[in-house]
């Protein structure tokens, strides 16, 4: 094994939970480097499903140490709510087993509520954000008024941190026409938190260069995909993290000649959650989901948008994020499709374009360009290696090979860990 960093290519949701969960058995450190708890990664293992929002999906084995890295913004109550589930479940998340950088920033319920505030604002322009106070959190990091984990173990700086959020913060909820917060219970509640959280806070900088010197194997496990990056993303429509493989770096102080392997995580389709363009949408297609069971929100339960395989997208993930191989889910999810379908290019104001464009209001208009290949109806949630997959199939993966440059070397069959077939 090496040093991996496993990344969604496309609008999140991809199946990076399993995949990650999928690789720990032979890693020893799993770390999570942006985002919140608007992730939600699911694993299903050992008949039960489990849905991770904070803490990385090593978790599940034990004997692994999961990182909450510096780049996370982390929600205490969020966070401790998903560790009473856990140990509910059988999960043993010991300080030793989970730690939290102590340069996390906080996300605070003046958080939570000014995302509710932000997106009334916008009105028809609204992101469709999961409202867990992810991009307010990011936004007082870059301010330089955010409380971060280090400061949550001293009573003083909790009380004179809070307060100046909320006086900041009060005014835009009563923009928006919301009550203003009290800072005092934030504080009480946050420091009752901060008691249970402070075993597990430490220099994870220090830990991973640790690990690292060790020759032990890391994952980054990301959350969101390349293209709700804040940066290379369907900007403004995108999360306030950076999710493609820079923000693994910064969000966990490891360095960049530490990395050996980029697996970008695909679905066999495309789907997107939220507002904002998605030109291979298909509304038929998406219906044809839903009513399988499939695409509903992991942390908010909402319907996903569905649609057919971008490779645009995929061309711009590889990139940005230097993938060597893809890892495809949810192949059987296409099974009993008479047709699948590639969108090998757009056409924005009659042009070819190779890749998604910069401007929201371009990839708005690109038109999609399809080929069709035929199905290959025939159930694939049984095949337990490449060579049992039907030829349809392989021509169908083949063909994705060719047009995106990247191997295909995982492949998911279905949602269960089992269900995981690897290449060679
Ligand atoms: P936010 O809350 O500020 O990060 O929202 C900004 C946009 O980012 C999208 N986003 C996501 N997209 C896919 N999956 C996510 N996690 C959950 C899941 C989503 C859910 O695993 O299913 O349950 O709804 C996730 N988190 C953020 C979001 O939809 C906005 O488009
Ligand atoms: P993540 O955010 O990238 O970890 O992905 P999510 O967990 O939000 O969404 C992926 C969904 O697809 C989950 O419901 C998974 O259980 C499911 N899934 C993952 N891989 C496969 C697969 O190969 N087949 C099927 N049928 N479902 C899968
Ligand atoms: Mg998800």
């Amino acid at each position: 094994m090496s040093n991996t960093i496993i990344l969604g290519t496309q609008w999140g949701d991809e199946g990076k939970g399993k995949v990650v969960d999928f690789l720990t058995e032979e890693a020893a450190v799993v770390v999570r480097a942006q985002g919140g708890n608007n992730a939600g990664h699911t694993v299903i293992a050992n008949g039960k499903k489990y849905t991770l929002h904070l803490i990385p999906s090593g978790i599940l084995w034990s004997g692994k140490t999961c990182i909450i890295g510096n780049g996370v913004v982390l929600d205490p109550g969020a966070l401790l709510a998903e560790i009473d589930t856990l140990i509910t479940e059988g999960i043993e998340v010991s300080a030793e087993k989970l730690k939290i950088s102590d340069r996390a920033h906080i996300t605070l319920p003046i958080h939570r509520a000014l995302d509710k505030a932000r997106e009334a604002l916008r009105g028809s322009n609204a992101i469709g954000t999961t409202g867990r106070g992810i991009g307010p959190t990011y936004a007082e990091k870059i301010n330089r008024t955010g409380l971060r984990m280090v400061d949550l173990l001293v009573p003083e700086r909790v009380e004179e941190r809070v307060t100046e959020c909320v006086k900041l913060g009060n005014p835009i909820l009563e923009a928006a026409g919301m009550d203003p917060l009290d800072p005092a219970p934030m504080v009480e509640e946050l420091l009752k938190h901060a008691e249970r959280l402070r075993p597990h806070v430490c220099d994870t900088v220090s830990f991973l260069a640790g690990a690292i010197e060790a020759g032990v194997s890391i994952l980054f496990e990301g959350a969101q995909g390349t293209y709700l990056d804040i940066d290379h993303g369907s900007y403004p429509f995108v999360t306030s993290s950076n999710t493609s493989a820079g923000g693994t770096l910064t969000g966990s102080g490891v360095p960049p000649r530490a990395i050996d392997r980029v697996i970008g995580v695909t679905k066999a389709y495309t789907t997107r959650v939220g507002a904002g363009p998605f030109p291979s949408e298909n509304a038929a297609f998406s219906e044809y989901m839903h009513e399988k069971g499939l695409e509903f929100g992991a942390t908010t339960g909402r319907p996903r948008r569905c649609g057919w395989l971008d490779v645009p997208l995929l061309r711009y993930a590889r990139m940005v994020n230097g993938i060597d191989e893809l890892a495809m889910t949810v192949l059987d999810g296409l099974d009993e499709r008479d047709e699948v379908s590639i969108c090998t290019h757009y056409l924005i104001n009659g042009e070819r374009v190779d890749l998604p464009p910069a401007a929201v209001e371009d990839l708005e208009a690109a038109i999609p360009q399809f080929e069709s290949m035929p199905g290959w109806k025939c159930d694939t949630t049984q095949c337990k290696s490449f060579d049992d997959l039907p030829p349809a199939a392989v021509a169908y993966l083949e063909r994705i090979e060719e047009l995106t440059g990247m191997p295909v070397t995982i492949l998911g069959v279905g949602p269960d860990r089992e269900q995981t077939l690897v290449k060679g």
